[in-house]
């Protein structure tokens, strides 16, 4: 047999294992020592090739083992580790992915890992003496899940359901806000240049915090039922168009472009309306289309739709909103072609055409010079320098004009000449107005280093206390007039009231703390334009006494004056004086003019209306009219003033534009 022959050397493994071979003679033995003699007969039996091989294999998988066995150590470690993180992180996690309302795409950085983001550097003590949140990581999260309110009278039952809500939220830990925002550290970015090349990304969703949620309260459900009341009407009655007419219930189109629509987006993020605001980027997704021959306002349509298209991709991260503003951006830009770069008033969206008011060549100077936060914005997050550059062009040179009065401007600026006309008259009201407001602001919003804004702001609060500044009678009130050639008036535009905000957020921004001292002069002359008069509701213009005179108020009111468009300056400006003193007869303020809102001019079919006459509580006389402003402005800064949340809307993080959109600062405090 094969086995009682020598086997011939061969280069290749045979290994026969025959039944005896097995067994042996003796029947199955299978004892150690036998099997180690088999082994070694048959090891011997090799030729020198196949042992090498044999111990090369050995010692290949030897080698193999260890480097398997430290690698498996390693990610066994990180895998525990790994599951430690998770549960540290987990809520975040959940955040990133559900932030946002189903219907919205993924905010740009959403799907970063939340361990990655660095520190923010913590805020400034805050001066309020309410509840606080902590880091200056900004993160609007509400604490319910989706309000429900019916009546103004349903409120308790309402807060009753929120404060359940809240509880649930808490415990279910995943439950998360649909909204939010968080300025990113990335965003501490340099102003953009003209070497701008990387866009920007939105201060959208981005990690969640740890910081307790500040319940809202009564008066800002109050708010919320005031808005939903005047979404109500808008929806049932103008849906897609410029401005309800509450009375008739129809609408008015002043561009054709969704106007309070637009202008109310950014209200429903921050006040949580999530339906709403899902309805309302539907029609924005679907129906709004710039490429149309309307002739359009630069500003205006820079303040609301640029304004509110941008502020509202900041704070959901949906880039439909960039996209759009930069549609709007570009076709804004033919209003630049001017022999001094002074841009038209007008421009034809879809002819890419612009032009002055048909009787005069001159803009209006608060309008060239309260459009730039927007650009700026603009360039920064598209990486295009164009908008900028133009708009910059505009400040610079207004900086050089002759003309101004102790850094107070004309009302008026020609685009051929580039030179101020109409000279002499100074006012802080319509035409001037957010001039000043703009100088301040761009100043902030890039970081407090464009020293000529700073520069031309507080040279003009200077010529405003050398010439405006005066006192009325009885109750000596701080009021600001105008002035006409040498000449004084006691007249003051509602609009001037937002210069106690604008003063405050200049103190806390570190200017002198005589700014604040002005501005608490000033929010009390604003409330007093209000409380003075018989609807409790201010009229557009008032004249101040400069002489006591019996049975006489300090505020005058003459008939062409005493309409009350829902304007929101002092609204606005009591939010900023409550952000900044914590003092809370500001919220009660503005109470009174909320509660006089709904009084005067509510609509009971939906809407709110602008009324003819603030001195006739039985016959306010309604003008039919509900201004974009209305929700995009007045109704956000009266629910910013009753919340005691510094983070909703971060002041060191964000600044408003003069349609109360907030844009981002780039270089947050
Ligand atoms: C708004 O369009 C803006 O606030 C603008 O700065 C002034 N006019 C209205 C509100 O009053």
């Amino acid at each position: 047999s094969a086995a009682a022959v020598a086997p011939p050397r061969r280069d290749f493994i045979s290994v026969s294992l025959g039944p005896e071979e097995a067994a042996g003679p003796g029947g199955y033995n299978n004892s150690k020592a036998r099997r180690r003699r088999n082994c070694w007969r048959k090891w011997k039996q090799l030729s020198r090739l196949q042992r090498s091989v044999i111990l090369f294999l050995f010692a290949f998988l030897a080698v193999c083992g260890v480097i398997s066995y430290t690698r498996m150590g390693d990610s066994w470690k990180s895998l525990t580790n790994k599951s430690l993180d998770d549960q540290r992180t987990e809520p975040e996690v959940s955040v990133l992915k559900l932030a946002n309302p189903a219907v919205l795409p993924a905010p740009q950085k959403a799907d970063g890992n939340p361990g990655d983001y660095p520190e923010l550097s913590p805020q400034k003590p805050p001066k309020l003496p309410h509840v606080r949140r902590g880091p200056s990581n900004l993160q609007i999260k509400p604490p319910w899940k989706d309000v429900r309110l019916k009546t103004q009278h349903g409120t308790s039952r309402v807060v009753e359901e929120l404060v359940q809500a809240d509880k649930e939220e808490k415990t279910k830990k995943s439950v998360i806000s649909w909204r939010g925002a968080v300025i990113e550290p990335d965003q501490s970015t340099e102003p953009p240049s003209s070497k701008i090349k990387e866009p920007e990304k939105p201060s959208s969703v981005e990690a969640e915090d740890q910081k307790e949620p500040v319940p809202i309260n009564e008066r800002q459900l109050a708010v919320i039922e005031a808005f939903r009341h005047a979404w109500k009407g808008y929806k049932d009655f103008a849906w897609g168009h410029d401005e309800l007419k509450p009375l008739s219930k129809s609408y008015s189109e002043w561009f054709g472009l969704g106007l309070t629509l637009i202008d109310a987006l950014d209200t429903m993020w921050i006040l949580g309306l999530k339906e709403e605001f899902e309805d309302a980027r539907k029609w924005v997704a679907n129906n709004l289309v710039f490429d149309k021959n309307v002739d359009v306002n630069l500003f205006e349509s820079t303040i609301r739709i640029l304004g509110g298209l941008l502020s509202t991709y900041h704070l959901s991260g949906d880039s439909l909103f960039l996209e759009k503003a930069k549609d709007i951006g570009n076709r804004l830009m033919p209003a630049f072609k001017t022999p001094s770069k002074i841009p038209y008033s007008d421009v034809n969206i879809g002819r890419g055409t612009a032009h002055p008011p048909r009787w005069t060549s001159d803009s209006t100077v608060a309008e060239v010079t309260s459009i730039q936060l927007e650009f700026r914005e603009l360039s920064r997050l598209t990486g295009d320098d164009k908008f900028q550059k133009a708009v910059d062009k505009v400040m610079k040179h207004v900086h050089t004009l002759s003309g101004k009065n102790d850094g107070l401007v004309p009302m008026f600026i020609n685009t051929n000449s580039g030179q101020f006309t109409h000279l002499g008259v100074y006012t802080l009201g319509a035409r001037a107005d957010s001039y000043y407001e703009y100088l301040l602001k761009q100043w902030i919003q890039g970081g407090k280093k464009e020293n000529e804004l700073l520069e031309d702001y507080m040279r003009a609060i200077e010529g405003v206390k050398k010439h405006l500044l005066q006192r009325s009678q009885p109750k000596r009130l701080t009021f600001v007039g105008e002035l006409a050639h040498g000449h004084f008036s006691a007249k003051m535009d509602h609009l001037v009231c937002f210069l106690p905000g604008t003063l405050a957020l200049g103190a806390h921004n570190g200017l002198t703390a005589d700014h604040m001292k002005l501005a608490e002069a000033l929010i009390e002359t604003c409330y007093q334009m209000y409380a003075q008069v018989e609807t409790g509701l201010s009229p557009e213009i008032v004249h101040f006494n400069l002489h006591a005179q019996k049975g006489h108020k300090d505020v005058e009111i003459k008939p062409a004056d005493r309409h009350n468009l829902l304007r929101p300056e002092t609204v606005e400006s009591l939010f900023y004086m409550y952000r900044f003193t914590g003092d809370k007869k500001y919220q009660d303020w503005g109470w009174e003019i909320l509660q006089n809102f709904n009084k005067y001019t509510r609509v009971s079919t939906g809407g709110f209306t602008s009324i003819n006459n603030v001195q006739n509580p039985s016959n306010p006389e309604p003008r039919d009219k509900m201004e974009s402003f209305f929700l995009g402005e007045t109704l956000k800064y009266m629910f910013l003033l009753f919340s005691d949340d510094v983070d909703l809307i971060n002041l060191d993080k964000y600044v408003f534009n003069t349609e109360a959109h907030p844009l981002p600062i780039w270089v947050p405090a």
